[in-house]
């Protein structure tokens, strides 16, 4: 079965606030991708992959290199932990894979280094019960070097004398903003020179290659990580992370026009899930909201910290789809529901009575909204064995053609469980 086409690129996004299965699907167009690749975010994110009796956990890696005849490419947008980079790799190979020769990283990704790291758990203290609730990955502070311009890329390493110089720099001036922390300038230097070697075969200018590859007719499919409602831009801002989780961030992380863009595929959980801070209007601070936390196993992959869980959100996923575009959606953990009575939907938000038009951006607004709900029936069934669209109970098919029909975009895909196999493919 041919799902991907190669008259442009496969986007897989986050369609809500993350967590929504990403990853499952990256890894299963992958085998038929011969480029997977990830554009923005870093090691912040955390993509669950389960094969057979193996289970993977993806952070900065892209999630195709599971199957062998695809290539990863960690774009531009990424910003990029180097020994991070290193620790992830010995752990996917120590599982048994092997990326030798199929691993890139595009020479103008920026460098997170542990200072950043160091000022992200600052930064959260500092803001104290209005904290972000950062995975404390130093994915802020990076991308506000980046955006500064005081930023270091991967290409700033081969010129190490350069390199060594904007670096004492930047602590310098870190340090004036953030109190004198302890940091060993000198000794991080002596392991970025090393770092830099170690790097060096897996530094390809990723423009040049994702075009190259374009040209050559190639599959591409492109990872994304966080997702919409986290985006620096069309998220809850501030309880965001700092890039362009949205389609916007395919282009500017990997220098992909979007006219080489084929596919949107938006990945929504058949609930809601949120890790950290920040609004959530159809959050269950009850019995639900524990129970699809626990029947889910919620929790992050990267700090393993609860998710926050309420029911589905038609507001987010409609806004969502007006950013992204999305041409069709995989529906994500719908068995999670299986034992349900009955099922709410968010489908308005109303401000002193009145429903609004879409999410709104101010926090102060979206404090004060009331969610309108509808409640459906659930199905009393086990659908973790169900491979095909006709194997599913009616209410849960009416559950899928609900939400097709209030957003106007096809759901292809339908997750039943946590394994690869574990998919319904509804064309
Ligand atoms: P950051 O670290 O600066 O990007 O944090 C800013 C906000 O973005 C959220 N964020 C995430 N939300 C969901 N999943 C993420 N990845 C991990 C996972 C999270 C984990 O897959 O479970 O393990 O906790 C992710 N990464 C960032 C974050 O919670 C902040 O709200
Ligand atoms: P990502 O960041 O979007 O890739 O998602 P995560 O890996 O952070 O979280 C999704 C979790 O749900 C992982 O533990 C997956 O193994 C799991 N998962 C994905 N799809 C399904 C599904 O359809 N059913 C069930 N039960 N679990 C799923
Ligand atoms: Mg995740």
């Amino acid at each position: 079965m041919s799902v991907l086409s190669t008259k442009g690129a496969t986007i897989v996004l986050g369609a809500q606030w993350g967590d929504e299965g990403k990853g499952k699907l990256s890894d299963i167009l992958c085998g038929e991708a011969e480029i997977c690749a990830r554009c923005q975010g870093g090691n912040n994110a955390g993509h669950t992959i389960v094969v057979g009796d193996a289970k993977y956990d993806f952070h900065m890696l892209p999630s195709g290199l599971i199957n062998p005849n695809c290539v990863a490419l960690i774009g531009n947008g990424v910003v990029m932990h180097v020994p991070s980079f290193f620790a992830e790799l010995e752990k996917i190979e120590a599982k048994g894979l092997n990326a030798d020769g199929r691993l890139f990283v595009s020479d103008r990704a920026h460098l997170v280094f542990d200072f950043h790291q160091r000022i992200d758990g600052l930064k959260e203290v500092e803001l104290g019960r209005g904290s972000i609730g950062t995975t404390g990955k130093g994915i802020g502070p990076t991308y506000s070097s980046k955006a500064s311009r005081s930023g270091l890329r991967v290409h700033h390493l081969y010129n190490f004398e350069e390199f060594s110089e904007k670096f004492r720099v930047m602590v310098a001036n870190k340090q004036k903003r953030y109190g004198q922390f302890e940091y060993d300038v000198e000794g991080e230097l002596q392991r970025y020179k090393e770092l830099a070697e170690r790097l060096r075969p897996y530094v390809v200018d990723g423009i040049g290659y994702i075009h190259k590859a374009a040209k050559q007719g190639k599959k591409i499919l492109v990872e994304g990580a966080n997702a919409l409602m986290l985006d620096i831009d069309f998220g809850t801002y501030p309880y965001v992370t700092s890039s362009n989780t949205g389609i916007g961030g395919v282009s500017t992380g990997l220098g992909i026009p979007p006219s080489h863009i084929d596919k949107v595929i938006g990945v929504v959980k058949a609930y809601t899930t949120r890790v950290g801070g920040g609004p959530f209007p159809t959050e269950q601070l009850n019995d639900i909201g524990e129970y699809l936390q626990s029947v889910g196993h919620e929790y992050g992959v990267t700090t393993g910290r609860k998710r926050r869980c309420g029911w589905l959100d038609l507001v987010v996923m409609k806004y969502s789809d007006m950013i992204n575009g999305y041409t069709s959606l995989n529906l994500t953990k719908l068995d999670i529901l299986d034992q349900l009575e009955t099922i709410k939907i968010g489908v308005n938000y109303l401000l002193d009575g009145k429903v609004l038009e879409s999410f709104p951006a101010d926090l102060n607004v979206l404090e004060r909204i009331e969610v309108e709900y509808i409640e459906v029936p659930g199905w009393k069934e086990d659908i973790s064995k169900c491979r095909k669209y006709e194997d599913l109970p009616v209410n849960a098919q009416k559950y899928v053609e609900l939400i097709e029909k209030e957003l106007g975009v096809p759901v292809e895909w339908i997750g039943v469980g946590v394994s690869r196999d574990a998919m319904i493919h509804k064309p």
